[in-house]
């Protein structure tokens, strides 16, 4: 049984520990908002959402991480979700 972690309000990069037992599936699994799986949360990321979110995107859907781009675990990909990243983004430049 893992801690409660549904809560989302961002993310860390930093290796972390649930209930006592190191999970890196678990931060793997919530390494929300790197939508091009390049390992780091950037604008990048907010655009490819964006473009996802829009239907811009050209590229196979695979190549993006459908998990990581749904901010609010919603299990859809709306504006909402680039809303979130785009939050997460300035928030963690700031
Ligand atoms: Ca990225
Ligand atoms: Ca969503």
């Amino acid at each position: 049984m893992h801690g409660t972690y549904n809560s989302i309000k961002g993310f860390t990069p930093l290796h972390r520990t649930i209930d006592g037992v190191e999970n890196w599936d678990e931060l793997t699994i919530c390494f929300l908002g790197d939508v091009n799986r390049d390992g780091l949360i950037t604008i990048t990321d907010a655009i490819a959402l964006t473009n996802i979110v829009l239907g811009l995107d050209t590229d196979p859907p695979y190549q993006y991480d459908h998990d990581a781009s749904d901010m609010n675990g919603d299990g859809i990909l709306t504006v909402t979700d680039v809303i979130l990243l785009t939050n997460l983004i300035v928030n963690d430049e700031m």
